[in-house]
């Protein structure tokens, strides 16, 4: 293969879920065409074929997560648009462009925590799903500004990433319980008024609809049906523009090992060899079921993304995309 054994490292642990959620996949991304451009050896026009390989190649590793994609492309379009003469002047400009999307990425995150932490209840219930980096930050600001709130991490089986989620809150000091997924409506009955649901994001949609991990259609249709309110904490680089032209967004099927694992099912004397093993890893959540996008720009219903995305980045040319 042409790439280096760092951005092949960077590919295979993003497909593994070693490198796991959007922004940690997005950011290694990032990183990773940065350092891959800078052992380039070649001329000018060899850089820009080997610079959109490379963006092809990373992109593949996961393919629902419009972050990575637009933060890729964003670089792409600032080498096509430079006024860079040779190779020299083009590596500086992708190294720069790498450390700009870190700072943007920086200042995107604080914005939603100070706006996030807002809707945590002083001492009411969280519930969450998965591991999400951004609500991670949100619900430590939360206790940081002296809130109290009991997160309930619901465990997100198959990978079990929820447990990830209780284990950083609670050494932050937050009060943390960790249910089975399956437990999430009878979390929810107990909640008050007040309590939410505030789970991350993978994609955004045209239409104002989430997509997130496996497990978040239920939990939104329960916080609709026992009347909690239920955020997703995203930047609006989760976007993803290619909706705006009718395509839906692919959720990505993983491997059954993860289901069940090989090791056990080798243990266990039950015989699931004729059986077929589904392992969608995402759900789609209509934006009916979604309270508010909590995004950088400010606590946004899904009704009004598309208009405030659109103001914001001028989402009107599809060659871009
Ligand atoms: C992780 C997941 C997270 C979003 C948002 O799934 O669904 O909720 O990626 O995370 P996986 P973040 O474990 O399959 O990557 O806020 O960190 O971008």
């Amino acid at each position: 293969m042409k790439f280096t054994q760092n951005t092949k490292r960077v590919c295979s642990e993003t497909r593994s879920l070693k490198i796991q959620g959007a922004e940690a996949v997005a950011s290694a991304a990032v990183d990773a065409l940065s350092a891959e451009m800078r052992a380039f050896n070649g001329s000018t026009r060899e850089f820009s074929k080997h610079l959109l390989e490379t963006i092809e190649f990373l992109k593949s590793a996961r393919p629902t997560e419009p972050a990575l994609r637009n933060a890729l492309r964003f670089i792409a379009l600032q080498a096509v648009k430079s006024k860079a003469r040779d190779v020299g002047e083009l590596k500086l400009l992708v190294s720069q462009e790498a450390r700009d999307y870190h700072s943007r990425s920086l200042a995107t995150k604080l914005k939603i925590a100070e706006y996030g932490a807002r809707l945590v209840p002083r001492r009411g219930k969280v519930l969450t799903h998965c591991h999400s980096s951004t609500v991670m930050r949100i619900l430590k600001r939360a206790f940081d500004d002296g809130k109290r709130p009991v997160v309930t991490c619901l465990e997100t089986r198959p990978l079990w990433q929820g447990r990830k989620s209780a284990a950083e809150l609670s050494a932050h000091g937050l009060s943390v319980r960790l249910a089975v997924d399956g437990a999430m409506t009878s979390v929810l009955r107990e909640m008050k008024n007040g309590d939410c649901v505030l789970v991350g994001a993978d994609a955004i949609t045209a239409e104002g609809d989430l997509v997130n991990k496996i497990g978040t259609a239920p939990l939104a249709l329960a916080a609709a049906e026992y009347d909690k309110k239920f955020y997703s904490a995203t930047g609006t680089h989760k976007f993803d523009p290619l909706t705006l032209w009718g395509r839906s967004e692919p959720i990505e099927q993983r491997s059954p090992d993860e289901v069940l694992a090989a090791r056990d099912a080798a243990k266990s004397k039950i015989n699931l060899h004729r059986t077929e093993i589904l392992n969608p890893a995402f759900d789609l959540v209509d934006a009916k079921f979604v309270t508010a996008y909590v995004t950088e720009l400010g606590v946004i219903p899904p009704q009004s993304l598309l208009a405030t995305v659109w103001r914001e980045f001028g989402l009107d040319k599809k060659e871009n995309y």
